[in-house]
Order: structure tokens, then C-alpha cells, then sequence
């Protein structure tokens, strides 16, 4: 349990997004260089940046062209160094994200591979011949259309779960493997600190690559189920660990749609032979649609009680075997205080992002904080489907909208309002000047237009700010052991309640209470706490006992 990262706030940069230098409308390096000093000022430990490789930029980064060069609209290689060195110098850790399920098909192994059958790269990917001139399985891309593509200069078809520039890696390849764990040494020697690793529960993929399952109406069968967890991942990342991680002092975060807890405790199991800690997706599947088919695009909210379910369950489960990562946001994800919380006035907004701030740091595990989350950022809430430039909202309109006549325009762009990744993506709000003091061009994606409220000077100016809430958070997680390392125990009787949260933390040396009014109205509820229990944090000036208020949450100690 003594892991120096098992106390620690990871801060995810998502470089596009974060700070403009040179004016061109685009994030860059320099930009975060000079952003540094701010995110210390909160207090976490970890900066994770999003792709900065060279890259097409077809999913934004997540295509890397070249695993050890810098794209050049984020700087080169140099600025990276000086950005490592600042963080260094700050006491900031630097957290890489590494993309390995698949390259982008610019990438010169895949150019290679394209070439010919008898290519030394050609196993390097997934080539199959196709069956009766159709594609080799029923297998769909997670982003729309098949997970095939026909090269005609071979006359095969290549494997992509995500879009057609995504070639998928072969990892029953050694010669493959070891490129791979090569070039993550050359990041480890390089100084960098960890690795966040992009759906790594899909690189095994299963044995003769069999159809999946589809509905009659379907075109194509979700391949989730055939490839994540896939029968020889514990080996890979066993190989991996033996290769990379156990010769260098990284922190490991694995992306893992379709885990589960059983999964998971062997994942991150605290016997340290593959990673650290998981993303799990369990919560993030809580809401949207209730068919299937539309996945996430939907309205329908997540109850109390299901979160809560699933929040306590991954507690429970992973408690004294693993190790929880705990998250809202990300880049894949909308914000969160629209999303759970409450968005429709300025009230609502600070008061429910704090709620929902306490609720997830207040778990066991490590928090990771999205940019603009700290500030209480928003959905943008798009008016047209012109707005979005996600190709995961476009596809997904496409096919949903024009294509298949599934959902009018009108309800998609509502979706799209509450689930489109493009909701995380809006430039970081700095300021309530031009731009948002985010570049002084148009930015690639549009600014969310609420900037002029929030925003982080604002934040900055405002002692009851959302920044300084959670930068109580984090100090509290750094100071208190027991929110390491105390044990998590559901209130009794709180798992039916719809309206409030509340769990304690216990070690031998505490006891934590915490208390979150999940709703937007005063309600009353009475929680046993010796009289000389302290108050340690709360999103009110002053406590009403019984009496909870608007998404009022409330931790006491003693
Ligand atoms: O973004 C999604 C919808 O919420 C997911 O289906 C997402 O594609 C999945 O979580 C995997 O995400 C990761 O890999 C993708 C990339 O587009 C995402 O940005 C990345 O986080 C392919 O590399």
C-alpha cells in the first residue's frame, strides 16, 4: 500500500484544448508549459496528456503516425523536453498517453505492412482474406460502418475497431510486441512517469476472429464483447510489465471498456504484475438510451440509486486486492455537472460540481480531474450538427439521422447536446476576454459560449470557487490517510434512498461521513455523528444539522 501514486491527483491535459501559443488556434506544448504553474496551484501530483505524437489528427491524436516525434502543430521535441523539465522542477509527474491497439495508417509500419504479403511488417496488423467478396466477419467499427477494409494492392481486408484510418495492431506478433515495448522504454528513459493506455483490454483478440452476435435489424455486430478481455491479455500485459514497467518507476492506468470487477482485481491486483489501476465504464453506461442500438444516444438520466450501486460495488469489490481509478470526465465524456449534476442556474452549477466533486474524491482510489472540470465547465450544447467536429458525433448522426431514419434531427442534436464528446473538447476557459484567453484565433473547436462567466480568472478571484473546493479536496487527500487507505461502508440503510447519498471511511485511526444531497431541494435526514465530530469540508458557510439543502455535501470527521 505504500505506492507513491496510491495518495495522488491526476490532471488530465487534452492538449488541443488547453493553451494556445502561437496563435494558430490550436493547443500546443508551449501552451501547457506556460499553464503549468496553474495546475500546481490546484494541487494534484499527475499530468496526463492526451496524444501529442505526430498524427493525421482523424481522432484527434488517438492515430499516431509516429510513436517518438512530436506533431508539429503541438511543437517538437525540444518543447517537450522543456515542458517535462518545468513539470519536473514543479513537482508535477508527467503521465503519457500511450495508443497501442492501433496505429494510424499513416504510420510507417502500416505503409510497409500494405505493401505485400511477404512484408517483414506485414503481421504487424490484422489482414484476413474476405468471404464470398464480403467482409472476413460481422463485425462493426466502434465508430460506425464495418470493422473491415479492402486493400485492393493485396486483395485483403485489414481489421479497424475504430475508423478506417485506425489499422488494428497484430499483438500475436512478437516481433510487434517488442517494437512496441521498445519505444516505451525510450519514453521511460526519456524521463516521462506513466503511461495511460488506450483501450487496452481490446489487444487480444479472440481465436479465429468468429461473427458476434447482432439483432435481425442490425448491420453489424458490436465486437466489445469478442475483443475486450481478450484470452491471452494477462499475458500480454504480464509480458509487458516484465519488459517495461518493472524497469522503471511508472504509474499504469488501463482504458478498459467491458471490464469488470473480476477483471479488474487481476488488471490492477495490488501483486503488481500488469497495471496499476483501470478505467472501468460501468457508470459511464448509466445513462443515455434505453435501446440498445442507440448506445448513449438518448435522454434518460442516471438514478441516484444506480450510481450509487455501481460506485459502492467497485469499492467493495477492488477493496484490499486493487486499486480504484475514480473519474467523471474525460475527453471521451461530457461534463459532468451537466451530465449528474444540475447546469440550469449559476447556484445549481457551483453548488452540484462540488457536490459531485466530494462524492468521487471522497472514494478509495485515484481522482483524475479533466481540464475545465475544476472551474465547473459546462456542456456546449450545440445548436446545429455543423458545430460538431468529433468524428464519433458526426458518424453517429449520419448513420442514426440520414442513413437509418432512427432519430429526427431535432432529438440527435439533443443527444448530441448531452452525450457528444465534443462537450469535453471546447477550449479551456481562462478568461472572459477574446477567446477566452485560450488563443487570440478561432479555436478548431468553438468555445463553449458561457466562458464569460466561467472561467478560470473568475475561479481564481472567488474564494468560494469551485477551483478552491477542490483544491481542498486534494490538500485533504494528501494530508488524511484515511481517504487512501479507509475502508468504504455505505451508511445503513442509504442504498434505497433517492435522494441522498452517504458512506463513511474508516481506519484505525478516523472515521469519515459523507453526506451529499443529490437533489435540488431541502430535504431532511438524520446521520448518527458523535457531537465533537468536525466539520472538515462542505459546499455551505455554515451547518443545518438534519436539515440538507440544495446539493449540499458534507464531510465530518472524527
Ligand atoms: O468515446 C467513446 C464513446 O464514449 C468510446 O466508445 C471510446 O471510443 C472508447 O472509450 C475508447 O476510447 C479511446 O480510444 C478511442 C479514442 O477515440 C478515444 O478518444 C480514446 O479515449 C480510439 O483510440
Amino acid at each position: 500500500m505504500d505506492n507513491w501514486w496510491r495518495n495522488a491527483v491526476i490532471y488530465q491535459v487534452y492538449p488541443a484544448s488547453f493553451q494556445d501559443s502561437d496563435d494558430d488556434g490550436i493547443g500546443d506544448l508551449k501552451g501547457i508549459t506556460s499553464r503549468l504553474d496553474y495546475i500546481k496551484k490546484l494541487g494534484v501530483d499527475i499530468v496526463w496528456l492526451s496524444p501529442i505524437y505526430e498524427s493525421p489528427q482523424v481522432d484527434n491524436g488517438y492515430d499516431i503516425s509516429d510513436y517518438q516525434a512530436i506533431n508539429p502543430t503541438f511543437g517538437d521535441m525540444a518543447d517537450f523536453d522543456a515542458l517535462l523539465a518545468k513539470a519536473h522542477s514543479l513537482g508535477l509527474k508527467i503521465m503519457m498517453d500511450l495508443v497501442v491497439n492501433h496505429t494510424s495508417d499513416e504510420h510507417k509500419w502500416f505503409q510497409e505492412s500494405r505493401k505485400g504479403k511477404d512484408n517483414p511488417y506485414r503481421d504487424y496488423y490484422i489482414w484476413r482474406d474476405g468471404k464470398n467478396g464480403e467482409n472476413p466477419n460481422n463485425w462493426g467499427s466502434f465508430f460506425t460502418g464495418p470493422a473491415w477494409k479492402y486493400d485492393e494492392e493485396t486483395d485483403q481486408y485489414y481489421l479497424h475497431l475504430f475508423a478506417p484510418q485506425q489499422p488494428d495492431l497484430n499483438w500475436e506478433n512478437p516481433k510487434m510486441r517488442h517494437s512496441i515495448y521498445d519505444m516505451m522504454n525510450w519514453w521511460a528513459d526519456k524521463g516521462v512517469d506513466g503511461f495511460r493506455m488506450d483501450v487496452i483490454n481490446y489487444i487480444s483478440k479472440p481465436k479465429g476472429l468468429p461473427d458476434g452476435k447482432k439483432a435481425d435489424h442490425e448491420k453489424y455486430a458490436n465486437p466489445e464483447p469478442l475483443v475486450a478481455n481478450g484470452h491471452r491479455i494477462h499475458e500480454f500485459l504480464q509480458e509487458m510489465h516484465q519488459n517495461v514497467m518493472s524497469k522503471h518507476d511508472l504509474v499504469t492506468v488501463g482504458e478498459m471498456p467491458g471490464v469488470n470487477v473480476t477483471e479488474a482485481r487481476q488488471y490492477a491486483n495490488f501483486d503488481d504484475k500488469e497495471l496499476n489501476m483501470v478505467f472501468q465504464f460501468e457508470h459511464m453506461g448509466l445513462d443515455g438510451s434505453d435501446n440498445p442500438t442507440l448506445g448513449r444516444w438518448g435522454d434518460r438520466k442516471a438514478s441516484l440509486k444506480d450510481l450509487r450501486a455501481n460506485l459502492t460495488k467497485w469499492q467493495e469489490a477492488l477493496s484490499g486486492t486493487a486499486w480504484n481509478s475514480l473519474y467523471w470526465d474525460n475527453h471521451d465524456q461530457p461534463r459532468v455537472v451537466s451530465r449528474f449534476g444540475d447546469d440550469s442556474t449559476e447556484e445549481n452549477r457551483v453548488l452540484s460540481a462540488k457536490m459531485l466533486a466530494t462524492m468521487l474524491h471522497m472514494q478509495q482510489g485515484t481522482p483524475y480531474i479533466f481540464e475545465g472540470e475544476e472551474i465547473g465547465m459546462t456542456n456546449a450544447y450545440f445548436k446545429s450538427i455543423d458545430d460538431y467536429v468529433d468524428i464519433d458525433s458526426i458518424n453517429a448522426y449520419q448513420q442514426f439521422v440520414e442513413d437509418e431514419h432512427l432519430i429526427d434531427s431535432k432529438s440527435m442534436i439533443k443527444y448530441l447536446g448531452l452525450h457528444s464528446r465534443d462537450n469535453a473538447r471546447t477550449p479551456m476557459q481562462w478568461s472572459s476576454g477574446k477567446n477566452a484567453g485560450f488563443s487570440a484565433h478561432d479555436p478548431w473547436e468553438h468555445m463553449n459560449s458561457n466562458y464569460k462567466t466561467i472561467n478560470v480568472e473568475r475561479a481564481l478571484a472567488d474564494p468560494d470557487s469551485v477551483f478552491y473546493y477542490y483544491q481542498k479536496l486534494i490538500e485533504l487527500r494528501h494530508t488524511l490517510p484515511v481517504i487512501t487507505d479507509g475502508k468504504y461502508q455505505l451508511v445503513a440503510g442509504n442504498e434505497n434512498d433517492e435522494e441522498v447519498y452517504a458512506f463513511t471511511r474508516k481506519n484505525t485511526e478516523m472515521t469519515l461521513l459523507v453526506i451529499l444531497n443529490d437533489t435540488a431541494h431541502d430535504l431532511n435526514r438524520h446521520y448518527d455523528a458523535p457531537k465533537d465530530a468536525k466539520l472538515l469540508i462542505s459546499n455551505y458557510a455554515d451547518d443545518l444539522g438534519d436539515h440538507l439543502r440544495p446539493f449540499e455535501a458534507k464531510v465530518y470527521s472524527y
